[in-house]
């Protein structure tokens, strides 16, 4: 069996198509710690973490994600059998609390270059895809309702999108309201309005917050209160017909549990960064279903390749009642793989090959990596 001989760790800067306003942040430019483990064979696996905003949306940033792995994740996998991927996940389980994205970059170049050495895809090794495209939405979040509208008519028009999520929590409920109402009465028929609060409102501001999104046609509403405020998850959730949906409450499949049990939801939003990892996504998955909860397939806003690995998870779980947001890659303004994933007919497609079917454009890593030494160049007359 093959070793993990070298773990390396890259971290890419790459813009945003348009700022990205979110309750806590505006994103210009997202940041992923890239993960390549090299194998006594001569195999590879590649792996990816990101957060988003920095330190404002959880408790790790990209620095301290690539420092987690290049000095204590790393050193612990050193030498050990490569194919052994549940042995590696438990001993960093031990050794490393927390820091579950930066267990998640690893984990998935384990599952990468296992999948690989097999010649299988990783949907594979998690029992094989049962779809080969997904429904994806798209995050309206210019932070201008005019341009919202005409991202959104040209997502409908180009058949890429017809469900959007609006990142609201910013503004005043009511004029929160009044944005989400105006952007569902434009789109009408043709598209699903949902937003996403990011923990922003208080349990008095949700109350009425939700009011307002389900009499505007809103039908759901995404982690409205702060991740530890279950009670409070738990009343919104049995108080109006709009769903709620879990998605900072939830991380890993303890918090799934604890969530299940309290009734803090109707929806969970599976993000394989935030739960640790595509097998712990999978424990979170299998939570939510015997909970009878709706599924939804989350993102944390990755390149092409974590995307990819979402994919091929996400592409085996039977029912994903809302559909997917894997729309991470459309949102960078440089492309990473050799091969983008596929976005038409408003699904995402699961990508062909093997490992998480994604292959590395040299030339695009050497230009977004954040010590590439590139500088600004004065020209002489310019
Ligand atoms: C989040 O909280 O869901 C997902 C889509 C998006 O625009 O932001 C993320 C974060
Ligand atoms: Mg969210």
């Amino acid at each position: 069996m093959p070793n993990i001989d070298l773990i390396e760790t890259t971290i890419l800067d790459i813009p945003t198509i348009r700022g990205h306003v979110l309750s806590m942040a505006t994103m210009r430019t997202q940041t992923a710690v890239l993960v390549e483990i090299r194998f006594s064979d001569g195999s590879v696996g590649i792996g990816e973490g990101t957060t988003i905003g920095g330190l404002s949306y959880g408790a790790e940033s990209p620095e301290s994600i690539r420092s987690a792995i290049d000095t204590y994740i790393g050193p612990a996998l050193l030498g050990r059998e490569g194919d052994d991927v549940n042995g590696a996940i438990q001993l960093v389980d031990k050794l490393v609390k927390g820091n579950r994205i930066a267990k998640t970059a690893v984990e998935i170049a384990l599952w990468d270059g296992l999948g690989k050495r097999l010649g299988v895809p990783v949907a594979q090794l998690f029992g094989g895809a049962v779809h080969d495209r997904l429904p994806v939405a798209w995050t309206l979040a210019s932070g201008n309702s005019e341009t919202d509208i005409l991202e959104a008519q040209e997502m409908i028009e180009t058949r890429r999108h017809n469900v959007f999520k609006l990142k609201i929590g910013k503004q005043s409920v009511r004029e929160d309201v009044a944005h989400v109402a105006r952007i569902k009465q434009t789109v009408g028929d043709a598209a699903r309005v949902r937003v996403d609060v990011n923990q922003a409102w208080s349990l008095d501001e949700a109350r009425w917050g939700l009011k307002g999104l389900q009499d505007a046609g809103c039908e759901l509403v995404e982690q409205p209160v702060q991740a530890r405020f279950q009670r409070a998850m738990a009343e919104l959730t049995s108080q109006y017909e709009i769903a709620v949906m879990a998605d900072e409450s939830l991380n890993g499949p303890e918090d799934a549990l604890s969530v299940a049990a309290s009734n803090a939801a109707d929806v969970f939003a599976i993000k394989v960064a935030q739960s640790g990892g595509l097998k712990r996504a999978s424990e979170v998955i299998a939570i939510g279903q015997a909970a009878g909860l709706g599924l939804y397939g989350g993102t944390m806003l990755e390149t092409g390749l974590g995307t990819a690995a979402a994919l091929q998870l996400f592409s085996t779980v039977e029912t994903l009642h809302w559909g997917t947001e894997l729309f991470g890659p459309l949102l960078l303004t440089g492309e990473i793989l050799a091969e983008p994933i596929t976005y038409r007919d408003f699904c995402v497609e699961l990508p062909a090959g093997n490992g998480i079917g994604a292959t590395l454009d040299p030339d695009k890593i050497a230009f977004f990596r954040r010590d590439g030494g590139r500088t600004m160049k004065t020209v002489v007359g310019g």
